[in-house]
This record gives structure tokens, sequence and C-alpha cells, in this order.
């Protein structure tokens, strides 16, 4: 059955090191990739040749290179230093080589030091299956204990500071290393990796910068984008902050429905667009997703479809793609009808997955991004597509 503007199946790849094959991809059924020049340091231009060669890589394997992410935003634009302008001349370049090599879909976040966070990357399911997972407990005892964040402990409810005080405790001196690489090292695609000491001092950065300071940052980085990005007839789309709150009292201002609202209220130029990445917003129970698909649809080029699933505790673990919190079925008529009425074939990724069947076992894998669980992921979603577009009136009934 073929239908009209599906959303166009893509997956991650992290370039010629990823133990996921391009062939890999294709034979999962996605027909574009979504990846960066991971190489190039943060904030250098990326070449015209460089971007033209991967370019060709992706396509000698049959598949299209859809979606830049992420076109990192140096910490030199979130925090409005010395080297802002420099910074931002560096992206517009960057940007104007990737309209050169046909690339028009591009990613970015706006969270402070850390990109994606999480406290355990081998979280064990039920059937064996292993999850990404966030709890508040572990995150504060390695705030307190481990990293000695100044006032860390005020940024807590009693309950989880009492109960970050055993967990620590009970840890031996492996697992605090554990906890402390999974949380700041830098989990896969992330631009930052830290140290305690280090971080401790990067935190000091932003000692003046609240929310407010941040989004006007975001905002001045966005007016300074925006139009080089519209004169190449680009998007730039912004990632939510995941989790989608607060952490290490570093501001994070791409977390709500308001959030963006405001963000587009500031810089309405149509370059200024949004990654709808569902298990990211889906991790606050007050973000009604279909209502901001709704919302915001005109602002959506990219889709990142996963789920998560929250506790009474406030952990949650990323869920299987259609068993979350987030009612994937209502949010899949809500991009349908974005795509439908604009007629726009948008790009989607199934996200992440869980570690499961052989990728249990093999030697190297990247958390989150293992083959099998994003297959699994992306075949659930590709049938819950056809399923609801097959109850959608037929194309020539709607002209
Ligand atoms: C995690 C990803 C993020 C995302 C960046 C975009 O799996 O969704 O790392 O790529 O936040 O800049
Ligand atoms: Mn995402």
């Amino acid at each position: 059955m073929s239908i009209a503007y599906p959303l166009e199946q893509t997956m991650r790849w992290f370039g010629p090191d990823d133990p996921v094959s391009l062939a890999d991809i294709r034979q999962a059924g996605a027909t574009g990739v979504v990846t960066a020049l991971h190489h190039i340091p943060n904030g250098a231009v990326w070449p015209v040749a460089e971007i033209a060669a991967r370019r060709a890589m992706i396509e000698a394997a049959g598949l299209r290179w859809s979606v830049v992410e992420s076109l990192p935003v140096h910490e030199a634009i979130k925090q409005g230093g010395a080297d802002r302008d420099a910074a931002l001349a560096r992206y517009r370049e960057s940007l104007v080589n990737l309209a050169a090599c046909g690339l028009r879909t591009i990613t970015y976040n706006f969270m402070p030091l850390l990109d994606w966070t999480r406290t355990d990357l081998a979280y064990e399911l039920p059937d064996g299956a292993r999850a990404l997972r966030f709890e508040p407990v572990a995150l504060a005892a390695y705030d307190i204990h481990v990293l000695g964040r100044p006032g860390a402990a005020s940024d807590y409810a009693p309950a989880i500071v009492a109960a970050a005080a055993a967990r620590f405790a009970a840890m031996d001196e492996a697992a605090r290393t554990r906890l402390e690489r999974t949380i700041i090292a830098g989990l896969p695609g992330s631009e930052e990796s830290f140290g305690s000491a280090d971080f401790l001092a990067a935190i000091g950065g932003y000692a003046a910068i609240d929310a407010d300071a941040l989004r006007r940052n975001l905002i001045l980085f966005l007016e300074a984008v925006c139009p080089t990005a519209e004169a190449q007839g680009m998007r730039l789309v912004i990632h939510p902050d995941d989790p989608p709150f607060a952490l290490f009292g570093l501001p994070r201002i791409v977390s709500t429905a308001a959030d963006l609202a405001a963000l587009f209220e500031a810089v309405p130029s149509p370059a200024n667009g949004l990654c709808f990445c569902v298990g990211s917003l889906g991790v606050r129970a007050d973000n009604d997703l279909p209502a901001m698909i709704r919302q915001f649809g005109s602002r959506i080029h990219f889709l990142h479809l996963r789920n998560t699933k929250r506790d009474a505790e406030g952990n949650f673990h990323e869920a299987a793609h259609l068993a979350g919190d987030a009612d994937m079925v209502e949010v899949m008529r809500a991009i349908r009808a974005v795509a439908r009425s604009e007629r726009r074939a948008i790009p989607m990724r199934p996200d992440h997955g869980h570690q499961m069947l052989d990728d249990l076992h093999k030697s190297r894998s990247n958390p989150g991004y293992t083959a099998i669980g994003r297959l699994r992921g992306l075949a659930e979603l590709r049938g819950l597509e056809l399923g609801i577009a097959a109850l959608e009136p037929r194309e020539e009934a709607l002209a």
C-alpha cells in the first residue's frame, strides 16, 4: 500500500567507525541516514570536500543523507562569551557549505555543557533486554557526593538527598566511577565529554547565566544564523532538552510548549524549526505531545519517535517504542495530519532502541544505538504509520 506523504524512514549513523553499518541500516528498511562529521572538533568549519565525501559514501550504500545531526553550537555561543561572533561566523560558513552539498535540515541543541543525560546504560528489563534509564537519586548521589558541587543539595528534595547519601554509601569505587562516566563522559553523539574536575569548572562558566540569559543567547544565535539558513532554503531544527528539566543547577530552556512558543515568537523565520523528540519531551507528564505537534506542526522538520516510562519516584527508562507513557498512536495521528495538510514527507528516526538479542553479545556498541532494537522500533513505527494511513481518506478524495 502506498501512503500519501509518508514519513521518511531514517536511522542515525555515527560514521565509518559505527559498529552498525550503512548496509545494516538499509536492511532495517531505512532509506536515509542522519549523521554528522563527528571527527571535526566542535566549533570548527565543516569543509565542502569533507561533507561531499561523506555524502558520496552514504549514497554509494544506497541511502540518502537526510538530516544533519548535529551541527554543534559551541559553548561560546551558548554562554555568549568573547568568541561568540567568530563562532557564529564559522557556524554560518558551515551552513553555506552544507547547503552547497544539498543538506538542508540541520539539527542542533542548546543544552548547557551536557547533551542527553542518563544514569544507567544497561538497565535490565524483565525480558532480559537492556535499556537506558535516568534516576534522580543516582544523579544526586553523583552531584552531591562525587562532583561535590557547592550548594547541590539544595537543588533536590530532602527525600532525594537522603536516598542519594545511602546510594552513594552503598557504591564501591568502581560503581562510583561508572556512574561518573555515565553522566558526564558524553553519550553517543554528545559534543562534550568531561571528567569531574573539568565539569565543575565548566559549571562555573554558567554562574551568571540563568534561564533568561540563556534564552537571550539562543535568540541571538538564531537571529545571527537564520538569515543565512533562510537564504539557502535550510531548516535549523532544535532538539529539546533531554531530560526536559534543569540538571546541576544549569538552566534548560527547550523543555515545554511555552518554551517553544516563546522561541518561535521571538524568531519567526521559517528557518527556525523543531526536531520533535517524543522521548525527550514525553518525560514530562505536563507535555501534551499530540497537542504540541498540532501547535508546532509547521515548525517540525524532523522527528525522533521513541518512548519513555516514568514511575512515581521520578525515574524513567526508555520503553519499547509503542509501549511507554507517550500514546504513540495519537502522536502518529497528529504527525500524519501535519504531513497530509502540509504535503510534506517529514524525516523520522526511531531514535534509540533496546540492546537485545545478538546485540547483547556484541563486543562494541553505542548505548541506545544498537542495530536490532532500533530495527524493531522502526518496524513497529512503520506498521503504525501504515495502519493509521490505511484509515485516512484517499489522496484523490482530498483534492
Ligand atoms: C540523543 C540525541 C541527541 C541529539 C542532540 C541534537 O540520542 O537525540 O544527542 O542528537 O541533542 O543536537
Ligand atoms: Mn532525540
